[in-house]
């Protein structure tokens, strides 16, 4: 079956792909550009979860397709959980991931290493178009460090070290990167869901 992936974030789009395939999910992805009517869906959820939905939603009302979305983002003890879901516009530029990187690194500039926990989390959400929905999350724990590494992944990668890793989540292989991550974590507990809705 055709499914709609329910972003305009480039980094998510190859990520998406990626695991979706490696999980043997058989699907035909459709890019949100064969849809140029569906405007920006307005992000006014207070959770993860509620904003992918809401994408979701929006996208296979708007299609006619079922509809794939994913809100994520990275959460800083030290920041109480901020930017959360914030994270895509921390800067007050919505998607430019550098400045949102450089003003993060600002904020914990003077925060212990011992306090450096944060964690990304994802939910992936699928939505039909008869408003039949899906969500599941997943997380991925770690530390902020002092200063960007790698030129993998994208978004805050470059400043945060997995647990158990010495290495960013920017100098991961793709592969390395989708094992342990929010989004595969997400997408791989979400894709036995799509499997069956698209053949049933
Ligand atoms: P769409 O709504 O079109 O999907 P968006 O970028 O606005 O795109 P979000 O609101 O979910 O999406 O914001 C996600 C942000 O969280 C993203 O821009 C990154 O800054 C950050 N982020 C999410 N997953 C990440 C990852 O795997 N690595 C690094 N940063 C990530």
């Amino acid at each position: 079956g055709r499914v709609v992936l329910a972003t305009r974030n480039a980094g998510k789009i190859t990520e998406l792909r990626r695991i979706l395939a490696e999980a043997g999910v058989p699907v035909e992805i459709v890019g949100l550009e064969e849809f140029p009517e569906i405007g920006d869906v307005p992000e006014t959820g207070l959770s993860f979860a509620e904003n992918a939905l809401l994408k979701a939603h929006a996208v296979a009302r708007a299609s006619g397709l079922p509809a794939v979305a994913d809100d994520s983002g990275l959460c800083v003890d030290a920041l109480n959980g901020m930017p959360g879901i914030f994270s895509a516009r921390w800067s007050g530029r919505h998607g430019d991931d550098l400045a949102n990187l450089e003003l993060l690194l600002a904020q914990v500039s003077d925060v212990p290493a011992a306090h450096r926990g944060a964690h990304f989390a994802c939910a992936a959400a699928l939505a039909l178009p008869d408003g039949r929905e899906r969500v599941a999350e997943g997380t991925m724990h770690g530390v902020i460090v002092d200063a960007p590494r790698g030129t993998g992944g994208f978004g805050y990668d470059p400043i945060f070290v997995p647990e158990g890793e010495s290495r960013t989540s920017a100098e991961l292989s793709a592969a390395e990167k989708d094992a342990i991550s929010h989004r595969g974590r997400a997408f791989r507990a979400l894709a036995p869901i799509l499997a069956e809705t698209l053949s049933g």
